[in-house]
């Protein structure tokens, strides 16, 4: 059997680390690549056992090493998903933005053209639209960023398509709208909403809401995200593409209380504060083309992505040791 090979960056992250499981279950030969920054080996432990898994301990910005290691497994497809997460740090320290999210894309390309891979699948984000008002954002919509960290995922989206228009490397650029699931991290000052709020009423904690709690965003399960990624390393027809991973569906972070409730009906009411300074109020996508170009729809409902979520917000289960001997 001719098994599709496919270089994942950032593999041990939050959504790397689901990629690979859902890679492996459809039969993918795998090379897991992450250098522990952000990502965790206890996220990928239960991959060591499938034949088809590789791991390698690697910076990727490091332009040789990332070559060589294409040269030596000469995947079909990169999924480049490592890079800097975090908003609010990207902010705070632009030359890390720059080298994670803008050099390191160029490094991922050029290894690609170097070593005769065929395709790159890159995690771009829903921040490309910035405060976008005419909803739902097209992919056709105007990009403007308002952050370091969205004007580098753009920046990199132009990098892969030149590469796609010069050197005729296939190119999908996938545009992440709010991404949840289990192994996000809730501790980080930066973590988003649904582990945030999967913490406390775990904790038995009141949350927060900032605002009245009315404002809506596009959750997506990372399950979801997971098969849009593998959809778009395998699908035909792909040259140069850009394709939001939404669900399409507004969810207000009242709903959210709500579905948390259903499930700790005890738990203290919301607090609720002011709304954060300059925030959008509403974002929500058009997963239109991710269905022509991906063959790709959401299929796990908030009810569903919350109670995965729950499942693994215990206390007891969210402090994993941040390295684990057996990839020493
Ligand atoms: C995320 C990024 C933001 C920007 C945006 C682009 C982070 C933390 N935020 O913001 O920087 O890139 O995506 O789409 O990286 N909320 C509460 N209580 C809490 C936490 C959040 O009410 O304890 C609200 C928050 O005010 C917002 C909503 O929940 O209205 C979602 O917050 P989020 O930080 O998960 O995501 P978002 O889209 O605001």
């Amino acid at each position: 059997m001719n098994r599709q090979r496919i270089l994942v960056t950032g593999a041990a992250g939050f959504i790397g680390s689901h990629t690979v499981d859902t890679l492996l279950s459809r039969g993918f030969e795998v090379v897991a690549v992450d250098n522990f920054r952000t990502g965790r080996a206890t996220n990928i432990r239960q991959c060591v056992k499938d034949s088809g898994f590789v791991f390698e301990f690697a910076d990727i910005t490091q332009e040789k090493v990332l070559r060589s290691l294409c040269l030596k497994y000469r995947p079909d497809t990169i999924i480049h998903l490592a890079g800097l997460v975090s908003v609010v740090q990207a902010q705070d320290e632009p030359n890390l933005n720059y080298l994670l999210n803008i050099q390191a894309t160029h490094i991922v390309a050029e290894a690609a053209r170097a070593s005769g891979v065929r395709r790159v699948v890159f995690a771009s984000s829903a921040a490309v639209y910035g405060n976008n008002v005419n909803l739902p954002l097209h992919e056709t919509s105007k990009t403007e960023p308002i952050s370091l960290y969205g004007t580098a995922k753009r920046v990199s989206e132009q990098i892969l398509d030149g590469h796609a228009t010069t050197f005729g490397l296939e190119v999908a650029s996938l545009r992440f709208f709010n991404v949840f699931g289990p192994r996000q991290d809730p501790q980080s000052p930066y973590s988003g909403v649904m582990s945030i709020f999967a913490r406390r009423f775990a904790e038995g904690e009141a949350v927060k809401v900032f605002g009245d709690g009315a404002q809506t965003r596009d959750f997506i399960s990372v399950f979801d995200v997971a098969t849009a990624l593998a959809q778009a390393a395998s699908v035909t027809g792909i040259t140069s593409e850009v394709c939001n991973v939404c669900t399409g569906r507004p969810v207000s972070v009242l709903e959210i209380i709500r579905e948390f409730q259903e499930i700790y009906p005890s738990a203290p009411g919301p607090e609720f504060l002011s709304a954060r300074e300059g925030e959008i109020l509403h974002s929500v996508g058009d997963p239109a083309a991710a269905s022509e170009i991906l063959n790709f729809a959401s299929e796990v409902s908030l009810q569903k992505g919350i109670h995965s979520l729950v499942e693994v917000s215990r206390p007891e289960t969210v402090t994993h040791p941040r390295f684990a001997p057996e990839f020493a």
